[in-house]
């Protein structure tokens, strides 16, 4: 087992890091921004050092300043969590130049699914379904763009190629719209990404986001940890996610998991990864990107399957054999992850500042992940997550009261947060029958009314 792990992140999952790493015996180097000084991680782990100023780009993303922080306390392995540098094939390639175990899959295998029209294209030979999309390394040219959208017919989007999670995107309805968006989602991607290669895809209308969780060794063996419905997003941000997705029959998951485990599969991906899919009202369903981390929602999966993922993600980069089958893993009710944001939702803006009061809600079924206490200021330079409240019951029902029951509980002062959305979306009727897609939280934005109300003002 390793002997010092330094943590490469902050926040609530530097937090969940450090608790798996404790159970595991194994020590802890915290890294910090000089905005993070007083940040909960610093406190929880058994070291820390300051690694530069508030600006992520010269800290939380300064290659050099971590691994001279991780030699200089002498870690011997360095976990990424999400964002920051989890997906930056540069990184766990310089780790691994160190003599530091990247926990994580290998270099190759983040660049490869960072390049999503390649990853596209393995899929397709892989026999795993993908949408009718930009052939080949993608388009860079207007006038290939508009004949991929001619060929493929409207309405398409437009995602860039070094893009994922939605970023850039653009959904475009005819020739015209594709002509105007195209260069300025270009010239997004090169700002975000540095590169101007973008791809189309046939936009699904009314899909339903549903990820399935992977776990591989290094020696080839990989199983699924089912799935994960997340189409309750805004902006490409997701709010609430659930296991199990409340529309997939068992046929359905086996059938969805088998082309999961066979996209890790192909490539000889290792450790923790996630295989986005959409899933159409007919049951069709189509890869559109792998995730290469542990994900922000990995808690849904950790409370209907019993299985510690960021305990497995360490064990597995030493090495280590997956200790279960595929039919040994057991599903256990049904679980949800509202995700709490410092924000002003009426302006959807983030909202920082003194929390003067923090309670967290508790109870069986309950789990909260948070980087929060009283006194702590939430600092304006990092993602506005600041608690993740993941609860699990027997059936949907009963997580949806404990959901209620512990929303009403949790107690956030002097920061605004998104808590009161959620109340309202765990009192929506479709939301309760579990009858939702990718465009539910447009009802709840104030340019665009409730389909109630817009039918209400019709008749
Ligand atoms: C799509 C799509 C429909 N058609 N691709 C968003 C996140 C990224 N991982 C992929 N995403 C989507 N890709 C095609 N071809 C729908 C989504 C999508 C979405 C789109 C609009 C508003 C909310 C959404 C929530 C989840 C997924």
């Amino acid at each position: 087992m390793f002997k010092k792990l330094l943590v490469a992140n902050r926040g609530t999952i530097a937090i969940r890091i450090i608790r798996a790493c404790r159970e595991l015996g194994i020590p802890t180097v915290a890294v910090y921004s000089t905005a993070d000084k007083d940040a909960l991680h610093v406190r929880m782990a058994d070291e820390s050092v300051c690694i530069g100023p508030p600006a992520a780009e010269n800290s939380y993303l300064n290659i050099p300043s971590i691994l001279s922080a991780a030699t200089t306390f002498g870690a011997d392995a360095v976990h990424p969590g999400y964002g920051f540098l989890s997906e930056n094939g540069d990184f766990a390639e310089a780790c691994q130049r160190s003599g530091l175990t990247f926990v994580g899959p290998r270099a190759r295998h983040i660049r490869l699914m960072g390049d999503k029209p390649r990853a596209r294209r393995i899929m397709t030979r892989a026999g795993v379904p993908v949408l009718p999309g930009s052939e080949g390394k993608g388009v860079t040219e207007l006038r290939d763009a508009l004949a991929d959208g001619k060929r493929l017919r409207f309405p398409v989007l437009i995602k860039a190629a070094a893009g994922g999670g939605g970023k850039g995107m653009r959904v475009v309805r005819d020739a015209n719209e594709l002509s105007k968006m195209f260069p300025i989602a270009q010239g997004e991607s090169e700002a975000a990404f540095g590169s101007r290669t973008m791809y189309l895809e046939k936009y699904l209308e009314r899909a339903r986001h549903v990820e399935f969780q992977i776990v591989a060794d290094s020696h080839r063996d990989v199983i699924h940890l089912g799935e994960r419905d997340c189409s309750i997003q805004r902006r490409h941000q997701k709010v609430i996610e659930e296991s199990p997705c409340p529309v997939l029959n068992e046929r359905l998951r086996q059938k969805m998991g088998k082309a999961a485990v066979r996209a890790a599969e192909v490539v000889g991906y290792s450790n923790v990864g996630t295989v986005e899919f959409l899933l159409a009202p007919n049951h069709e369903f189509y890869f559109i990107e792998m995730n290469t981390r542990i994900q922000v929602e990995h808690g849904v999966t950790e409370m209907v399957t019993g299985i510690d993922l960021v305990k497995e993600s360490i064990r597995l980069a030493t090495g280590e054999p997956l200790r279960i089958k595929q039919k040994q893993v057991k599903f256990d009710g049904a679980a949800m992850e509202f995700r709490i944001y410092a924000e002003d939702p009426d302006r959807h803006l983030p909202s920082p500042g003194l929390v003067t009061h923090h309670h967290a809600a508790g109870g069986l079924g309950v789990r909260v992940e948070t980087a929060l206490y009283d006194g702590y200021r939430v600092p304006v330079h990092y993602d506005p997550l600041v608690a993740k409240l993941i609860v699990h019951g027997a059936t949907r029902k009963e997580a949806l009261a404990r959901a209620r029951a512990a929303l009403r509980e949790y107690q956030i002062d002097g920061i605004k947060t998104n808590i009161p959305l959620h109340l309202k979306i765990l009192h929506d009727p479709d939301f309760i029958r579990g009858e939702f897609a990718t465009d539910f939280l447009n009802r709840y934005e104030k340019s665009a009314p409730a389909p109630e109300a817009a039918a209400l003002k019709a008749s």
